[in-house]
C-alpha cells in the first residue's frame, strides 16, 4: 500500500452508525460516501496512522479505520478517523483533513469487544511511535494544514 502513501482526504465529518464507539473510549470521526469513494480503488482496508485536523484548529496524532459494514451487508466501506485529543464537545458538520502516512494492519475479526479495544490501543501505541519518526513528522506542517480546501 506504500505506493498510495501519503494519502490526503478531507471531508465533513458525518453521523456514523452509532454502534457505541464513543462508549468504548474510542470515538470515530467517519467521512461521508464521496470522500470513502474516492479512495483508490484497491488501497487496503485496515488501520492506518497519520494526522488530523478539525476545522482550523490544531494538527493531532490520528488512526484511522477503513473497512466494511456488516450493518450495510458489506456493501459499505466506511472511514473512520480517532484523534488522539480528547475534545470538549463533539463536532459533527466541522471539516476533518487527514493525511495517512502509514499502514498498521488489515481488519480483523474480534469475538469480543476487549479484543477489539486491545487492539486499538496496540495501533494507538504503534501510531505514536511512527509519528515520532521525522519523516512523518514534517508533515504535521505540511501546507495541506494551513490552505483551504478551495486553494485560496
Ligand atoms: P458515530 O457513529 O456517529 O461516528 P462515534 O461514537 O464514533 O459516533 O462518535 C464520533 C463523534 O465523536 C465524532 O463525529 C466527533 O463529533 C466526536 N469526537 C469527540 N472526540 C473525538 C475524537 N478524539 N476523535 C474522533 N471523534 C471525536
Ligand atoms: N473493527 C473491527 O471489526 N476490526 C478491526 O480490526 C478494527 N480495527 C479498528 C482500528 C481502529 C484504529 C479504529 C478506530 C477502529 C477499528 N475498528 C475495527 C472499529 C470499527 O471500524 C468501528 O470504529 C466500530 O465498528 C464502530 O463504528
Ligand atoms: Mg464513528
Amino acid at each position: 500500500m506504500a505506493k498510495y502513501l501519503p494519502y490526503f482526504a478531507e471531508g465533513e465529518v458525518v453521523k456514523g452508525f452509532g454502534r457505541g464507539s464513543k462508549e468504548l473510549g474510542i470515538p470515530t470521526a467517519n467521512f461521508p460516501d464521496r470522500v470513502v469513494e474516492a479512495l483508490p480503488k484497491d488501497i487496503p482496508c485496515g488501520v492506518y496512522y497519520g494526522w488530523a485536523m478539525v476545522d482550523n484548529g490544531p494538527v493531532h496524532k490520528m488512526v484511522l479505520s477503513i473497512g466494511w459494514n456488516p450493518f450495510y451487508k458489506n456493501q459499505k466501506k466506511t472511514m473512520e478517523t480517532h484523534v488522539l485529543h480528547k475534545f470538549k464537545d463533539d463536532f459533527y458538520g466541522s471539516t476533518l483533513k487527514v493525511v495517512m502516512l502509514g499502514y498498521v494492519r488489515p481488519m480483523e475479526n474480534f469475538s469480543s469487544v476487549d479484543e477489539l479495544i486491545k487492539a486499538i490501543r496496540a495501533d494507538i501505541a504503534e501510531t505514536e511511535k511512527q509519528l515520532k519518526l521525522p519523516k512523518h513528522e514534517a508533515f504535521k506542517d505540511d501546507n495541506f494544514f494551513k490552505t483551504n480546501g478551495e486553494g485560496s
